[in-house]
């Protein structure tokens, strides 16, 4: 794109030569040398960088996953119910070292709100990592074995309390499952086993089929249910703690039960059966839509409502946070709260598939944690999200998280600084769900920056306001994909591809007309509104009460509409995109005050991003309005900046995709 090539040039005609050098490697965590093996070890290791003199010591009346700490004379004594216990005991002192908050006097006791804190890895085996924006996969590029590298993956990880990872994609092939991969998979099992993280699996359903060679992979048929059985077996003897599987079944073209007839408790239960005995978990996607329904919003629910009830106690459903998918802003997915024999565990995502890729600065925690936060009513004022997934609310046993990681070859891992926060921030809440995205802000800042007052506050701020950001330049009040085809980077809201499906096309989701904006979900369209309890389906499905920030999701709304605001539809549509462009500039000049906080290496990386999220911000905002002008024929209110683009030359650009993945 010429806008950004030319932000690019000017940028590195200014960029300061860089005076001292870090490339991000360290994350936030202190540069360390390991050699450490078994996880006391790495826990005595870690503390010492704190100068304190720490005893552990095993408790067997905590929570397996809990601990203690508290002063002992000048010192500190650590208590845990279990190893992994002593070892997130031992990473809460590192990370108040690193920060700088160091307590004078210990007196904590914690221990995570959910039981599995999982990361799923979209990489394929040949490297390439699906909506991967920072190199190839740390796990299966070129073949090669890096035990180095999975363990500073697993120190980070651990240091966060994330205690499972997923090590391919969703789509995934059958030859995982080969016995040269699982070989891999046990070389990986070993080196992240003492910080604490179990391995888990994508299967491809058809692998008794395609791998195994029998006649269908029908979840019925004996022959198959004995191939898992003995599959099973064969991982567990390679891999004794090994997690569980995780699959994506009859959606988007992937193999499921559905093709022969089956349901996904059928398909889910025959794996769970295989599991069982090992104590290994199924983790079935409820990520499913085809394009003869009406409203792809409402499918998940329509389809796994009905199996409520039928599923094995070690499956669990794992719903993307929002009902389309991973959108900047979303309602919550109506199952949360709704499912209540069936354990149900959010996925969220990390990586920024629909937030910029690696080239744009949002901080997720706000995003995360409005989700988690949201309130579904199931049972009531309080059943929020979180406690319906946490196992509070309906006294499941098993609780479980995911994030999809962001995590690739990059010396620094995740391709922006800042995206390693998304990672961080995951990972904090995850443990708990209560932390303030302000909290997490400045805790990472602390340890990845600087400890100083005026650099936290002003640069915790920035983060705090970028998802807000990301929803006002990309799709404000509701809006949602109206992505370019082909990629999820930048807009083409009018996108027309002969012959696709309708519902991969944008004009699906913003049904823009010569009337009005948005899809009508509401009692009058779609009904989706009645998948969510009272009283937030009447809240959502009444046009004076929707929320301004989700209205167009849930209706079709007149240019002339009078928001909450005051202002007409149209007139806040038009000042939502400027005012999010006017936050990016604001978040460069803030970062440009920073300066003198941070290494001028990653300065300079995180300045160039941020110009092309500015220069991109304003292709949205042109791309965007310019063509929903051509519906609304209004012109800009007079406070809102004029078009720089044409919108015949914004049609024209095709992204080479190389320069952002
Ligand atoms: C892994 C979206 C993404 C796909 C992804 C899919 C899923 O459609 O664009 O890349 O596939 O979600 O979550 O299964």
């Amino acid at each position: 794109m010429k806008i950004v090539h030319r932000l690019l040039l000017v940028l590195t005609l200014l960029a300061p030569v860089a005076l001292s050098a870090d490339n991000g490697s360290n994350l936030w965590l202190p540069a360390a040398e390991q050699t450490a093996e078994t996880t006391l070890e790495i826990a005595a290791t870690e503390v010492a960088v704190t100068g304190r003199s720490v005893d552990f010591a095993l408790n067997e009346q905590l929570p397996e996953e809990g601990f203690v700490i508290r002063s002992k004379g000048a010192g500190v004594r650590i208590e845990g119910g279990s190893e992994r216990a002593l070892l997130y005991g031992a990473y809460r002192l590192v990370r108040d070292w690193k920060a700088g908050r160091t307590a004078a006097t210990y007196a904590v006791s914690e221990s995570p709100k959910y039981d599995l804190r999982i990361l799923n890895h979209w990489d394929n085996l040949n490297g390439t990592i699906e909506r991967g924006y920072a190199g190839h996969s740390i796990f299966w590029e070129g073949g090669l074995s890096r035990p180095e590298l999975w363990r500073q993956y697993g120190r980070a990880n651990a240091s966060v309390g994330i205690n499972g990872t997923v090590l391919n994609n969703v789509n995934a092939s059958p030859q995982v499952l080969d016995a040269e991969h699982l070989k891999r998979v046990q070389e990986i099992a070993a080196v992240l086993r003492p910080y604490g993280m179990r391995v888990y699996l994508s299967i491809n359903f058809s692998s008794p089929a395609v791998l195994g060679g029998l006649e269908n992979s029908d979840p019925l048929n004996r022959k198959v249910q004995r191939w898992w059985r003995e599959k099973v077996k064969e991982i567990y003897r390679l891999i004794p703690d090994f997690g569980g599987f995780l699959v994506k079944a009859n959606s988007e073209g992937q193999p499921g039960p559905q093709d022969f007839g089956r349901t996904h408790a059928e398909g889910a239960n025959m794996l769970a059966d295989a599991l069982k005995p090992f104590g290994g978990v199924v983790m079935w996607r409820a990520f499913v839509y085809n394009p003869t329904e009406p409203d792809r919003a409402k499918q998940a629910y329509d389809e796994f409502m009905p199996l409520d009830g039928q599923f094995r106690d070690n499956v669990i459903v794992q719903v993307k946070n929002g009902p389309v998918d991973f959108q900047p802003r979303e309602p919550f997915t109506p199952l949360f709260g709704a499912m209540r024999k069936t354990p149900v565990m959010a996925e969220l995502q990390i990586t920024q598939e629909y937030l910029g890729f690696s080239n744009h600065l949002v901080y997720q925690a706000p995003l995360y944690s409005e989700f988690l936060h949201a309130d579904t009513y199931a049972e009531g004022a309080g059943s929020t999200v979180a406690r319906a997934t946490d196992g509070s609310l309906y006294g499941h046993p098993l609780s479980a998280i995911a994030g999809v990681a962001n995590v690739g070859l990059d010396a620094n891992w995740c391709g922006h600084h800042f995206a390693q926060a998304n990672w961080y921030c995951f990972g904090r809440l995850a443990w708990d769900y209560e932390l303030t995205p302000e909290e997490i802000a400045r805790e990472w800042l602390a340890q990845t920056f600087s400890h100083e007052e005026e650099f936290l506050a002003e640069a915790s701020q920035m983060m705090l306001r970028s998802r807000e950001a990301c929803v006002e330049y990309m799709m404000p009040l509701g809006l949602h994909h109206l992505f370019a085809w082909g990629h999820h980077y930048g807009p083409e809201p009018w996108c027309a591809v002969p012959g696709a499906r309708p519902d991969w096309l944008p004009s699906y989701y913003h049904k823009a007309d010569t009337e009005g904006i948005g899809f009508d979900r509401s009692s009058t369209g779609s009904g989706a509104t009645a998948q969510y309890s009272e009283p937030l389906r009447s809240l959502y499905d009444n046009v004076a009460t929707c929320p301004d920030n989700l209205l167009l999701w849930f209706h079709h709304v007149g240019w002339d509409h009078r928001m909450q605001s005051g202002q007409t539809l149209w007139e806040q549509l038009c000042r939502s995109y400027e005012h999010g462009l006017l936050e990016v500039a604001e978040m460069c000049t803030t970062w440009e005050r920073l300066k003198p906080y941070v290494d001028a290496e990653r300065h300079a990386h995180v300045a160039e991003r941020l110009a092309i999220q500015f220069s991109d911000a304003i292709w949205w905002k042109d791309g965007c309005l310019l063509y929903f002008q051509t519906f609304s024929r209004r012109p800009f209110p007079a406070d809102v900046s004029p078009a720089v683009h044409r919108l015949e030359e914004l049609k024209k650009i095709r992204l080479n995709m190389t320069h952002h993945n």
